[in-house]
Parts: C-alpha cells; structure tokens; sequence
C-alpha cells in the first residue's frame, strides 16, 4: 500500500504559504509585498534544476514563537486510538493463533505443508499498516514540534487535513480489523464457548485424565503416558473404587491364549473388551513415572470376589526385563506377590516361556506354568496362568493367588483351585476421585 510520506506536510505549510508570498517563477528572492524591509521569508533556488524541472529550493524562516491552535490536540487523541488499534490487531492476532493451534490439535497436518492461513497475511499486513502509521504520525508530530517557535501563523495551515488524512487511515484499519474479526470468530469456537467448557488436556495420560474431564464410563480410550512416545488404546474401568483405573490385564473366559511368546507379552495381545494382556512396553511407559498404585480385584466360581492394592507399581523397560517395583499392601485377597521371603515376586525379572529371566536355576519357570510373568522360583502368584473353567489337576499351571481363603488346604482328590475372573488396574497415587 502507498502511503504518502510525512513530505505533505511540508508542502502543505509551503502551499499555505503561497498567498502570503508572491513565488514567481522566476523570482529568486520572494518578499512580503507590503513590507519590503521586513522581509522575512525567503526562498532561493539552490543549485541545479534537474531536466524534468525539479529545482532545489531553500526555504529560509525567521525566528518566530508559535502558537499552535488548539486543534494539536487531536493528534494526541489520534496516537491513542493508534495505539488502541495496534492493541486490537496484536490480540486478534493472538486469537488467530491460537485458532490455528487447535485447529491443527484437532486435524491431522495440511498435506500441503505449512500454506500460511489466509488470516495470516492479514494481520500481518495489518500490522505493518499501523506500525507504518504510527511512525508517520510520530514523524509528523516530531517535524511539528520542530516547526513550533519557527512559523507564525500556522493555524493556516489546514489542520482539518491532517485529521481527515488520519480518520480516514484509521476508519481503514478499522475495517481491516472488523473483517479480519468475522473471519476469525466464523473459524474458532468464541471466547464463550470455550470457557464454558471443562478443562481440555491436550494430553492424556492414563485413564484418570478421562475421568477428570467427565468420562464416567467403562470404555476404550486412546491415551499417550509419555509425550514423546506413542499413544495407544487402553480400557479404562470408571467404576471400582471411584474409577479412573487404566486396566493391564483381564481374565474372564478363556477366550485368549496367556501361553505366549516374549514379543507378545512386549507388544500386548488379545481383546481390550474381554481378555488381554496390555503389554510389558506400554505397562513400563504407564509407570514408569513411579506415581501408580496397582490393584488386582479376583473372584472365584463360589463368587468370592477380593483385591489386593499396592501402593506403588513400576515396571522398568525391556533393557532392565521388564523388572517388578512393588509398593505397600493393602486389601483383602492377601499379599500373595510378596508372600514370603521365597516366594517373592517384588524385583523380579519377566520371564516368558521363550526367555528365562527368573531364580529357577534348573528350568524355565514360564515354560513350566505356560505363561508370562515376573517368576520367582517360582510362584505364589501367576495371574496369567491357564484359565480353567472349573477345579483341575496335574501341574498348578492356572491362573494362581497364593493368599487365598483355603488355598493351603490340600483339595481333596489333589484338585486344584481355579479363579472365574481377574484384573490388573492401575492410577495415579493421588487420584482423588
Ligand atoms: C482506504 O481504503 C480505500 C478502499 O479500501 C482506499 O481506496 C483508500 O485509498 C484507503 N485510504 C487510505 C488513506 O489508505
Ligand atoms: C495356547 O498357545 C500355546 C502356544 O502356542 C499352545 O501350545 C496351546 O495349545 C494353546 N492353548 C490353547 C487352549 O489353545
Ligand atoms: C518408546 O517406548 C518404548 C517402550 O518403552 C521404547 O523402547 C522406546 O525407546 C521409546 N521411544 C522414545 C522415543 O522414547
Ligand atoms: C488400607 O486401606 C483402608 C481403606 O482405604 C485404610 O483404612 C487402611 O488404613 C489401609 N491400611 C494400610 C495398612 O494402609
Ligand atoms: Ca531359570
């Protein structure tokens, strides 16, 4: 956009000062006609005309006091409403901004690349409309102030001018903001709207985060524990004790195979809705902030239903084997995972029937009760035993709690004990629910 420079200022005051000096052509020296001792403008050419007629000239002014007409004011109220402007533009600018934030929060990245929004270009050019203004009117005032106690009469000088040149120049900025202002608010939800809704995570990290926005039921969720991995999907229980839990592992029927490799018990298996495992590498990114409490709710076929808390659950990366961290029990089912001082699952590496990480020096503890766990040698605990449908004999390779009420007493005929259902929870310490 072309913006006049401060030089009309200039000429203004030179044109103003036409009527009261004769400029004749070819004059050199311009007076005062009725006073010609007291001449007190002068304009000489200086130096060369240049081909197209454009002749330096001199104006040389006496000393004089100036009264500036009260109408100066208004320049000051005109830098107000400048800076009132630039204000407007820089919030409206945040605003879209922000906008665009969400607005990519929200969808995935512009195959194109990064094309600037159209808003964009907008502001900024609005920008540097207003900062061009505002350093003209700062110019203006300063070349004023320099002309203050040099001219007389200025009040001649129409200063209606100046102000239409500055309202007009402000009426624009203001249209630029006001469409700029539609286009934005058609875009992004207004500011209403987004303080009536409850608190956003642009992150969430386990189940809790989904309870605390309102998420009250039992259901998949996608969360992301560590920022700089990958999120992934997990079932979130909103009901037992307040809710909020991120479930590892549940056993129901018997529909999924716990006898599994080491990759599978790395990368999880089966069905979040019914049995799965979640998996050693998302459990480690679930935990390894060291804020999570673990429980383990069981139930047997005569509908016995018990738990069992622990008030820190951590398991390290697949480097360190996935190793057990286990905190203070509490609960009802008995602390089956730190039994006694050998049988002791607390730091304990995972072994699975292909990888022999456990305290059996003679064998493979996973291959022997066919699954996945954090052995000792080796067990008064395996929740991702075998799952039988009723009391069973030969190797007690089933879903296993050593705590629990007659689980010492020798069954008769050497049966042994089976659970109907079990799951592995886990939230954050200081969850409140
Ligand atoms: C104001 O905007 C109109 C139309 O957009 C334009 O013709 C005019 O020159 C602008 N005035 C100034 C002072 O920039
Ligand atoms: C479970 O998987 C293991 C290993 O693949 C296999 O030997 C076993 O037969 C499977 N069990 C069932 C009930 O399918
Ligand atoms: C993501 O997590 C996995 C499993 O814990 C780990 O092996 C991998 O190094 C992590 N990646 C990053 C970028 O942290
Ligand atoms: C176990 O939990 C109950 C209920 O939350 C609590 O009252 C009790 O003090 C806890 N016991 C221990 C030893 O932490
Ligand atoms: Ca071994």
């Amino acid at each position: 956009m072309k913006l006049p420079t401060w030089f009309w200022l200039s000429s203004a005051v030179l044109a103003t000062y036409g009527f009261l000096v004769v400029a004749q052509s070819e004059t050199k020296i311009i007076q005062d006609e009725g006073a010609k001792d007291t001449c007190w403008v002068n304009l000489e050419s200086r130096g060369k005309c240049s081909e197209d007629r454009n002749c330096p000239f001199q104006l040389t002014l006496p000393p004089v006091t100036l009264q500036l007409p009260g109408q100066f004011g208004r320049i000051e109220e005109v830098f107000k409403e400048v800076q009132t402007l630039k204000e407007v533009v820089n919030s409206l600018k945040k605003t879209c901004q922000d906008c665009k934030l969400q607005a990519d929060d929200s969808r995935a990245p512009d195959k194109n690349g990064a094309q600037g929004e159209p808003g964009d270009n907008r502001v900024q050019e609005l920008e540097s409309q207003v900062h061009k203004l505002s350093s003209e009117l700062k110019n203006a005032k300063d070349e004023i102030q320099g002309l203050h106690g040099r001219l007389e009469m200025l009040h001649l000088v129409n200063l209606n001018n100046i102000e239409n040149y500055v309202d007009d120049k402000v009426a624009n900025l203001t249209f630029v903001v006001n469409s700029l202002d539609g286009k934005c608010s058609s875009k992004c939800p207004n500011q209403e709207q987004i303080q009536s809704q409850p608190v956003q995570h642009l992150i969430y990290k386990d189940c809790s985060d989904y309870y605390v926005i309102g998420k009250r039921s039992s259901e998949i969720y996608r969360v992301t524990p560590d920022p700089k991995n990958s999120s992934f999907e997990v079932y979130c229980d909103m009901e037992t004790m307040g809710g909020g839990w991120t479930v590892l592992q549940a056993r129901l029927d018997g529909s999924t195979n716990f006898t599994r490799k080491w990759q599978d018990y790395k990368a999880g298996f089966g069905n979040l809705r019914r049995e799965f495992w979640l998996g050693n590498d998302k459990i480690h990114l679930l935990t390894k902030s060291k804020e999570m409490i673990l429980r383990i709710d069981l139930e047997d076929f005569n509908n016995v239903k018990l738990y069992a808390l622990y008030n820190q659950f951590y398991v390290a990366n697949e480097f360190l084997k996935y190793r057990l961290h286990l905190g203070n029990y509490n609960g009802t089912a008995g602390d089956a995972l730190r039994f006694s001082k050998h049988y002791n699952h607390d730091l304990k590496f995972f072994t699975t029937p292909d990888r022999d990480n456990d305290r059996y020096p003679s064998g493979n503890c996973g291959l022997y009760y066919s699954s996945g766990w954090w052995f000792d040698a080796c067990l008064s605990a395996n929740l991702n035993g075998k799952y039988y449908h009723q009391k069973y004999k030969g190797v007690r390779n089933g879903i296993f709690w050593g705590t629990w009420p007659g689980m010492s007493q020798a069954q008769p005929g050497g049966y042994k004990f089976s659970f109907k259902q079990v799951k592995m929870m886990i939230r954050p310490k200081h969850f409140k629910p």
